[in-house]
């Protein structure tokens, strides 16, 4: 890849961002993630349509975290903060664990006891942070952040520190670029909603700029049973095997209403078994393995095109040739035991040549 891009989102995009000569960058080259066409999606959706995933699994600690925290955290050091604190789900907290200690800084993170994956908790110890567990939810260790945060000792680098947002909004970007325009429709999985927030922010930057002839149509998909803004209310006791997006009450809820709104986008729920079942059908079709909470868009997008239609689908008001990005927001290998719910089975041979043929249906061949 050329080094143009390949530098980290800041120095990408730096004339988009509020940084300046006195920021200091901390960046893993984060960013630059593919954008991949997906052509066994586009059949099985049919209509013409031309899909692609953003795989925002690339990043360096694995999600799309990395955008939001690599400005967060140079912004926490320009203001010389020595501290920074999170909630999290998971992948905030290991990219903010990540980029933390790239400068140097102490990481406190709060996360709901036993309710993060393996692969992220691991991210987190590794980096150094201070995980605290606590017995509630995200939304419970939200509001202790906001708690804590006020005393002014340690900076918090959730999405509502709005320097997260600003670094979010680059996926936006890199998809104009590698488009041409905007896509005509953009799905994402809805959790705490910064990202579609984002997302929105950046296509309009874009446009205003004349960088694009068009604005996509926003639609997220929440998980059935963490489904606040799908339903219009808080959700006091979430739950989804989408352990990222298990959240009741989300930050960016406001904004996340205008993006749907004025984009005329649509937000829709997905049961954990269309998750599961979308999380393996990408990754056995199109060689893309995702964790349970980015593979809420391709089910979302997959229940978009069967009968079973969300209100408001833009679907059926696309034209053929239309464009389709699923933002997948984290590695599957976040999430190792997910196979636990899959129903895999290795086929098991003494170590003979013959038997295992014989196992394969192979002999004789
Ligand atoms: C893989 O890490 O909220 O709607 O604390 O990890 O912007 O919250 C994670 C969210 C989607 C939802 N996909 O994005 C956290 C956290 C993955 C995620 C979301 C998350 P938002």
């Amino acid at each position: 890849m050329p080094s143009e891009t390949r530098r980290g989102v800041i120095e990408r995009y730096r004339a988009f961002l509020p940084v300046t000569d006195a920021t200091p960058v901390i960046s893993l080259q984060e960013g630059s993630t593919p954008l991949i066409p997906c052509p066994a999606l586009s059949r099985e959706i049919g209509g013409g349509f031309e899909v692609f995933a953003k795989y925002e699994g690339l990043n360096p600690t694995g999600s799309f975290k990395d955008r939001g925290m690599t400005m967060a955290i140079s912004k926490a050091a320009e203001d010389g903060a020595r501290a920074v604190i999170c909630a999290s789900t998971g992948n905030t907290s290991a990219a903010a664990a990540a980029y933390a200690a790239r400068a140097g800084m102490e990481c406190i993170v709060l996360l709901p006891a036993g309710k993060i994956a393996k692969g992220k908790l691991a991210q987190a110890f590794m980096y150094g942070a201070k995980v605290v567990a606590i017995d509630g939810n995200f939304d419970d260790a939200l509001r202790l952040v906001r708690e804590i945060g006020r005393g002014g000792r340690v900076a918090i680098v959730n999405s509502i520190n709005p320097h997260r947002i600003q670094g979010q909004k680059t996926a936006a970007f890199e998809i104009i670029e590698a488009l041409g325009d905007a896509p005509d429709l953009h799905i994402l999985p809805v959790g705490n909603a910064g990202n579609i927030t984002a997302y929105w922010l950046g296509y309009r930057e874009f446009h205003a700029l004349g960088r694009s002839t068009r604005l996509p149509r926003m639609t997220g998909f929440q998980a059935a049973g963490s489904a606040p803004i799908f339903h219009g209310r808080v959700i006091d006791k979430p739950e989804t095997i989408a352990t990222a997006i298990r959240i009741g009450n989300p930050a960016s809820w406001d904004e996340a209403r205008a993006a749907l709104d004025e984009s005329c986008g649509a937000i829709d729920i997905v049961t954990d078994a269309e998750i599961l079942a979308a999380q393996r059908w990408l990754a056995e079709k199109e060689g893309i393995f995702v964790e349970p909470a980015s593979a809420a868009s391709i089910a979302g997008l997959l229940k978009c095109a069967g009968k079973d239609r969300c209100a408001g689908c833009p679907l059926p008001e696309l034209r053929p040739g239309a464009k389709i990005v699923c933002t997948v927001t984290g590695h599957g290998l976040k999430d190792p035991d997910i196979v636990d719910h899959h129903d895999f089975r290795a086929l098991t041979a003494r170590p003979d040549r013959d038997e295992i043929l014989g196992l394969l249906g192979l002999d004789g061949s």
